[in-house]
């Protein structure tokens, strides 16, 4: 036994750990390559994007065509699902042989036998009167390496397995077929094509066979792998991996004992022998496709997988041979070491070496080993899966004509088992690396998941799963996968890719009918900037102010800082998520601060005035005692988030409450009198107001001290408004038209005169109708934080009535008002967020999610804030134009201070703000500029403003 020759041509077969380890390295780094929108082209493993985004969930039904193209015959399947989990479809199939040199003929000639096999079997198994149904949709495997850019649409990139024919590679494959058979359409149109395999249905259903006459549509095309995952997912548990080794098996009837039919497990197609993978990957990593959301399955196509030089030191003198007598010399390296096509070959170059050197068959005849091909896998399962007996080696060596020794036959089994040991071994690096590279794109600290594996050396070699299970365990401890067996892989898979096709296409159609009403066109947005235009005017205009739903609100503030603002300064920040107390020191140096943020209960909020201006004055005495400001008369500036009517920079007459205040006794009164009324109810007498300001105003002046280009505050957080500065001749509403003044526009109110109705959807509107101000800040509760969570919500509790998420299950948590908070929004449009962590926010909701829910979900939420930045850039794009026009300039360069939750954390509303504006008003160059210290900053330099006027006039 121990003959070197041989010990080293065991060796060379079986590879360490430490290298297997590099080898899966390698192979996640070609993956990598393949992903990459810059490196695809270059990668040897594809990593060819299939567009199948989803996995079967059981409600799937209907009848549905599969067409599969062979070596060497055409398969055609009909398969019905009953949306019972399917778990139990129907199934007819028939085999037509391809014609002798078709292969290698016109392409169109291959696309029209395989329309008249289609029109063939329909005629055959459908019965003019038996179905009603338009249109049979047909899924297309077609097992050579597409570009593909839809379901439907793939474009050949290289023939393979012997196939050459003219006028394809390179064009959509899919479009060929279709016109095929469209040409085909109705009853024997060309020549009959001829049926190969027997005629065989599964199992007896009250569901009939479709029509022949009916239009046939290609829906979907895809690989092998794919279909084998597809199939290995529909007994209700997902797989999200699939492995092809080798031919594929399925059912066949052949004559049992007493005449019964039996089934047997047999190869489907000879010689399909090649070896493949495909997994679920995070679509955001597809770079070559556009989808950014949820998953998509992934063709790898490694059996390119060494092609650059990578398996260099793996490759044996006697793979070396193989390679060189193969069809396509230096490719398909991976391939070459594990498909079943080529395993014979290595074990018939390893005896031919050691013939050669006299290490076995010494002094026989053993020239039947120069011929290609005499080894085949059934040689060589039949030698690998009987233990010890090397009867068995015997009959099979001197079946070929060798006469084998009692050693030879042993050596020929140690052989055997390494050339098999090793594509096993091979086939586990493969999957540890996709296994590993799941584990780590999904951010999980472990991997469990399903498998699906296909082919004879899956199939037929006892040992293949055994050592696939701990070499990928050994490579890859953090993942554990489950093997499932695919019966029949690409038929029945094929056919529920297609129905998952059909069911995500009429999902689709009802998600787009959900959410259309809130997809805003150009003309929208321009529409929303001309009327937001009108308002102004109108707001802007002494006669039309009073009906103008934008209100324009002078605020008495002339200019923006200039620098020479000095002094220690309370402020207030009241109307956003915090309250906060602040004391700020101008000085030549900067501006220093400290704060404090209280709590305004939502019983002071919506309780009586005299209450909420109360605990107003109890934060401030608690603020100054924390600063030992007690002593100091300090001048305050008091940010006033809500709508006022100023009639000087302290006084100022509340309009009406927005957000959630509703306190009584406020609307029409003076809010700093309020605020003074309030310090003598509580004897505090170590505060001066001296100017209130919107939070708009503040932000723009809290970032116009550092550029003086702000001109414009933006809020987008609880509520929206904005400010700017307005020529003092365009403000009717105030005596003098010299210089300018800062406008608060109070845009939340912006449509209150239905100006935008034609906007509002069922769900805007039952959102409007639940708050404490139905019908009013109708603007604002399109766009800001305290409502869109709330259009989320009203969004996913229509389409779980339509059973378009969770499944149709009731969600009653989901009838719980602001339960789906705004921030929730901003977590799931997270770029690269795991998808389950979507689950995670969904689950506390106690929804209960599915893959597909999550994906839906992000959807909504993109929707919906997408609209509200569109909207508010609309809005902009009135104001920032208005500007530009007053100032009569060409080209407006302006500055924005802006300040709010939504638009601070929100991870695309800023962004699609920007690019929103860009296209409405690109004659306006906008920098916007996040408000670090809040508009209580600004509060103090309007305080320093009016402080040093009122010092002035002493
Ligand atoms: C921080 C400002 C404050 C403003 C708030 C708006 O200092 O004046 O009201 O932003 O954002 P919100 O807190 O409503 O998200
Ligand atoms: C108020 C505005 C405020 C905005 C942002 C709106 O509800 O009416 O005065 O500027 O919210 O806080």
């Amino acid at each position: 036994m121990h003959h070197p020759q041989i010990q080293r041509a065991l060796r060379s077969l079986s590879i360490p750990l430490e290298r297997l380890h590099v080898m899966k390295g390698h192979m996640i780094q070609d993956m990598c390559k393949g992903l990459s929108r810059q490196t695809h082209a270059q990668a040897k493993v594809r990593m060819l994007p299939t567009y199948i985004c989803s996995t079967p969930n059981g409600t799937e039904k209907g009848n549905f065509l599969v067409v599969e193209l062979c070596q060497t015959q055409v398969r055609t399947l009909l398969v019905t699902l009953y949306g019972d989990g399917n778990l139990s479809p129907q199934m007819m199939y028939k085999i037509y042989e391809l014609p002798e040199g078709i292969t290698r003929g016109e392409g169109e000639a291959l696309f029209n036998f395989i329309a008249q096999c289609v029109t063939q079997f329909l005629s055959e198994t459908t019965s003019p009167d038996t179905d009603s149904e338009q249109c049979l949709p047909l899924g297309f495997v077609f097992p050579f390496s597409c570009r593909q850019t839809q379901l439907n649409k793939a474009e050949l990139l290289s023939w393979s397995k012997g196939f050459n024919c003219s006028g394809v590679v390179g064009k959509d494959v899919v479009e060929m077929l279709q016109t095929a058979i469209d040409k085909h359409a109705g009853p024997d149109k060309e020549g009959e094509a001829s049926g190969g395999g027997g005629w065989f249905k599964s199992r007896k259903s009250s569901q009939s066979a479709p029509s022949p006459s009916r239009h046939v549509e290609v829906v979907a095309l895809m690989n092998d792998t794919v279909g084998t995952m597809m199939t290995c997912s529909m007994e209700g548990r997902a797989c999200e991996v699939a492995m092809v080794a080798g031919e594929r098996w399925a059912l066949h009837v052949c004559g049992g004992a007493a005449g019964g039919a039996v089934l047997v497990l047999s190869p489907i197609t000879p010689a399909d022998k090649g070896s493949n993978c495909c997994f679920m990957a995070e679509a955001y990593l597809v770079e070559t496709t556009e989808e950014t959301s949820g998953r998509m399955c992934v063709n790898t196509e490694w059996g390119c997988f060494g092609d650059d030089g990578t398996l260099k030191d793996l490759v044996t003198p006697f793979d070396q041979a193989v390679d060189e007598e193969s069809s396509n010399p230096g490719e398909k390296r991976f391939e070459k070491m594990v498909g079943t096509l080529y395993l014979g070959e290595i074990v018939r170059h390893v005896l031919i070496a050691l013939t050669a050197e006299k290490a076995m068959f010494t002094g026989t005849d053993a020239a039947v080993l120069k011929e290609k091909g005499v080894f085949t896998m059934q040689h060589l399962l039949d030698i690998v899966n009987n233990d010890d007996s090397i009867t068995e080696v015997k009959r099979i060596l001197e079946a070929l004509g060798l006469q084998p020794s009692e050693r030879d036959c042993g050596r020929m089994q140690q052989i055997c088992r390494a050339v098999m040991g090793r594509a096993a071994t091979f086939h586990a690096t493969g999957l540890a690396a996709i296994l590993s590279y799941m584990c780590q794109t999904r951010n999980l600290e472990s991997l469990m998941v399903n498998v699906g594996v296909e082919g004879e050396l899956f199939a037929g070699y006892s040992r293949f799963e055994e050592i696939v299970m701990s070499v990928s365990r050994l490579l890859a401890p953090e993942c554990m996968a489950t093997i499932l067996a695919s019966r029949d892989g690409s038929g029945r898979g094929a056919a529920m890719v297609t129905a998952v096709a059909l069911r995500l296409a009429a999902q689709r159609r009802a998600v787009n009918e959900v959410l259309g009403p809130l997809r805003l066109s150009r003309d929208d947005l321009v529409k929303v900037q001309t009327l937001m235009r009108q308002e102004m005017d109108r707001g802007l205009g002494k006669e039309t102010n009073a009906s103008a739903s934008v209100r324009m609100l002078p605020t008495y503030v002339t200019h923006t800082p200039d620098g020479t603002e000095k002094g220690d300064f309370l402020a207030l920040d009241l109307g956003g998520t915090n309250f906060r107390v602040l004391v700020v020191r101008i000085a030549e140096a900067g501006i220093t601060m400290a704060s404090e943020i209280y709590v305004i209960p939502v019983g002071v909020m919506q309780g009586s005035g005299e209450e909420l201006f109360d605990h107003i004055i109890d934060c401030i005495i608690d603020f100054q005692t924390k600063q030992n400001l007690v002593a100091q008369m300090l001048p305050l500036g008091f940010t006033f988030s809500f709508p006022c009517q100023q009639v000087g920079l302290d006084k100022a007459l509340l309009l009406t409450w927005t957000k959630g205040f509703s306190a009584t006794g406020c609307v029409g009164q003076d809010v700093v009198q309020l605020l003074r009324e309030a310090a003598k109810r509580k004897r505090h007498l170590g505060m001066q107001v001296v100017a209130l300001v919107n939070d708009t105003v503040g932000t723009m002046m809290a970032c116009g001290y550092d550029d003086p280009k702000c001109e414009i505050g933006l809020i987008v957080g609880t509520g929206t408004n904005a400010c700017y500065m307005e020529e003092m001749k365009n403000v009717g509403t105030v005596e003098g038209d010299q210089g300018r003044m800062c406008i608060n526009m109070e845009w939340g109110a912006f449509g209150d005169n239905g100006c935008l109705d034609h906007l509002f959807t069922h769900f805007d509107l039952v959102v409007d109708e639940t708050t404490i101000n139905p019908g009013k800040q109708r603007f604002e509760k399109l766009i800001s934080g305290m409502y869109l969570g709330e259009i989320v919500r009203q969004i996913l509790v229509v389409m779980t009535e339509k059973e378009l998420l969770f499944q149709g299950k009731p969600c009653p948590k989901l009838q719980t008002k602001d339960i789906f908070k705004t921030k929730f929004l901003s977590t799931i449009e997270l770029n690269g967020l795991a998808l389950r962590q979507i689950r995670t926010i969904l689950n506390e909701l106690e929804l209960d999610a599915t893959f597909e829910d999550c994906v839906l979900m992000r959807e909504v939420c993109q929707t919906v804030s997408l609209r509200a930045a569109q909207l508010c850039a609309a809005g902009l794009a009135a104001v920032v134009e208005k500007m530009r026009e007053s100032r009569g300039v060409d080209q407006l360069s302006v500055t924005v201070g802006v300040d709010g939750t939504l638009y601070k954390l929100h991870p695309c509303f800023s962004n699609n703000l920007q690019m929103t504006l860009k296209d409405l008003a690109p004659k306006c160059n906008v920098t916007f500029m996040l408000s670090e210290d809040g508009s209580g900053k600004g509060a103090a330099l309007v305080a320093a403003v009016a402080d040093r006027a009122a010092k002035a006039k002493e």
